[in-house]
C-alpha cells in the first residue's frame, strides 16, 4: 500500500469513506477532487491539478465544457428518459446527425463503451449466420493480445491480461487472440472459414498506447475484405478527435465495416456509447432482438450532438495532432535516463519508465501529483499522457516543466 501521510484531514475523509464502503475494485491516485473545468481540475483543498489522463479519454472537449453543459442542463429540464417503447423528439434528430457525421447508413444507440462492444459482437455475429451463411453457433471472431474492450464477462472472454480474466470463468467460445500488428498472423487466421470478424483497437491505449506500423490498419481491412470478414473499429478511446484525426482509422483511411464510439462522445458527462454501421449489417438485428433501457434516450441524444459539434467547431483534432507533436518532442529532448520511450498519436501518449525500481511510474505520478499534474500508471512501467483536446501550446509546455521537475526527484 502506498503511504499517503502527506494527505489532508479533508481529502483522508474520503479516502476513509471509499475504503469502508465501497468496493475495491480500483487504487486510485491519493487525490480527492470536486471541480473540473477545461484542462484543469481541482481537489477538496483547491488545489489545482492539470489533468493528463481525461477520464480515459472521455472529456476531450474539457471538463464541464459550458455549451454542453448548457444543453445537458436545458434538457434535463424538458425530457430525460422515454425507453424506447415510445418515439420522441430527439432520438430520430441525432441519428441523422451522427450518421452524417460519421458517413454510415444507421446507428444503434448504447450507454457504456462495452455495452456498445457487446453491441457490436452480437451484430458480427447475426450477419454472419443470416448474411454471409456461417453454420449456426459457429462464428468465430478474431482479437488482438492486449486487448482493452470493456469489463463484461464476454469482452474478458478474450482478454489476454490474467488480471481481467483470472476466477471470471467459465468464457465465452468463439473468439480466437492473435497477435497485435502483425498481418501475417491475420491472413493466416482468416482462413478459417468460420471467422466472421476482427475487433481492433487501432492504437491499444490499455496496453500502453501501443501505435501499430504503418499500413497495418489499411492492410488488415484488405485483408478482411477479401476474406467476406467485418472489420470492428474500437474507437471508444482513440476515436473523437483524441489521435489527431475525427478517428484514429482516418489516419489510413479505414473504414470500419462497424464502427464503436463512446467515453468523449458525451464530453464526460454521462455514459453515452453508439455503433454505427450500414444497412446490410444493421438491419440483421429485428425489433425485439437487442435494446437497453437507456440506450439513445433524449438527454443523451441532446448532450451527444453538442459534443459532436464542439470537436468540429473548435477543431480539436487539428489541436490534439499539433500539441501531441509538441508533448513528444519536448518529452523527448529532455532526453531523461528515466525515459526508454515516448510514443503516441495526437494527445494520446505514453512514456515508458526505464528504473531499477518497481514502483517508479507510481511514485512519479505521485510527485507529478504534488507539483500539479495528474497522471496514472497502466501495466507497471508505462504513463499514459492524454490531456483534453483543449490545451494550448504554452499550457503543454507548463507540463513538460512539471514532468521534468518530477523526474528529477525519482
Ligand atoms: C476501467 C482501461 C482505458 C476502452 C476501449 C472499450 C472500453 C474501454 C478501447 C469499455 C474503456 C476504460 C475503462 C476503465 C479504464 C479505461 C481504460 F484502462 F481500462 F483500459 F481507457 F484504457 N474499449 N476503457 O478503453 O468502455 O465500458 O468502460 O465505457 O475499466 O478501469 P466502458
Amino acid at each position: 500500500m502506498h503511504t499517503t501521510q502527506t494527505l489532508s484531514q479533508k481529502s483522508q475523509h474520503f479516502l476513509d469513506l471509499e475504503d469502508k464502503y465501497g468496493a475495491h475494485n480500483y487504487h486510485p491516485l491519493p487525490v480527492v477532487l470536486n471541480k473540473g473545468k477545461g484542462v484543469f481540475v481541482w481537489d477538496v483543498d483547491n488545489k489545482r491539478y492539470y489533468d493528463f489522463l481525461s477520464g480515459y479519454s472521455a472529456v476531450n472537449q474539457g471538463h464541464c465544457h459550458p455549451a454542453i453543459i448548457e444543453t445537458l442542463i436545458e434538457q434535463a429540464g424538458k425530457l430525460t428518459l422515454t425507453s424506447r417503447a415510445f418515439y420522441n423528439d430527439q432520438l430520430g434528430e441525432y441519428e441523422k446527425f451522427i450518421t452524417s457525421y460519421f458517413g454510415y447508413d444507421k446507428v444503434l444507440p448504447m450507454n457504456t463503451g462495452v455495452e456498445a462492444v457487446e453491441t457490436a459482437l452480437k451484430l458480427c455475429r447475426k450477419w454472419a449466420y443470416e448474411v454471409k451463411g456461417t453454420e449456426a453457433n459457429k462464428a468465430k471472431i478474431l482479437v488482438c493480445a492486449h486487448n482493452f474492450h470493456g469489463r463484461t464477462s464476454t469482452v474478458i472472454s478474450f482478454s489476454s491480461d490474467p488480471g481481467s480474466y483470472t476466477n471470471f470463468g467459465p468464457f465465452m467460445p468463439g473468439f480466437e487472440i492473435i497477435p497485435y500488428n502483425d498481418l501475417p498472423a491475420l491472413e493466416k487466421a482468416l482462413q478459417d472459414k468460420n471467422v466472421c470478424g476482427f475487433l481492433v483497437e487501432p492504437i491499444q491505449g490499455e496496453a500502453g498506447v501501443m501505435v501499430p506500423d504503418a499500413g497495418y490498419l489499411s492492410g488488415a481491412k484488405k485483408l478482411c475484405e477479401a476474406a467476406n470478414a467485418l472489420f470492428i473499429g474500437d474507437e471508444i478511446q482513440t476515436g473523437l478527435c483524441r489521435t489527431g484525426k475525427l478517428l484514429a482509422c482516418d489516419h489510413e483511411n479505414v473504414r470500419p465495416d462497424i464502427l464503436i464510439l463512446g467515453k468523449a462522445l458525451s464530453g464526460g458527462t454521462l455514459p453515452v456509447s453508439a455503433v454505427l454501421a450500414d444497412d446490410e449489417i444493421m438491419l440483421t438485428i429485428k425489433p425485439g432482438e437487442h435494446g437497453s433501457t437507456y440506450g439513445g434516450n433524449p438527454l443523451a441524444c441532446k448532450v451527444a450532438i453538442t459534443s459532436l459539434s464542439v470537436l468540429k467547431d473548435e477543431k480539436l483534432a487539428e489541436n490534439a495532432e499539433a500539441m501531441g507533436q509538441l508533448l513528444r518532442n519536448e518529452l523527448t529532448a529532455l532526453a531523461s535516463p528515466y525515459i526508454s520511450i515516448v510514443r503516441g498519436k495526437g494527445l494520446l501518449n505514453a512514456i515508458v519508465i526505464n528504473h531499477p525500481n518497481k514502483e517508479a511510474a507510481w511514485e512519479l505520478c505521485v510527485t507529478m501529483m504534488h507539483n500539479g499534474l495528474l497522471a496514472k500508471p497502466t501495466h507497471g512501467d508505462k504513463i499514459r499522457f492524454a490531456p483534453p483536446l483543449v490545451i494550448t501550446r504554452e499550457q503543454v509546455l507548463e507540463c513538460v516543466g512539471i514532468i521534468a521537475d518530477s523526474l528529477k526527484a525519482l
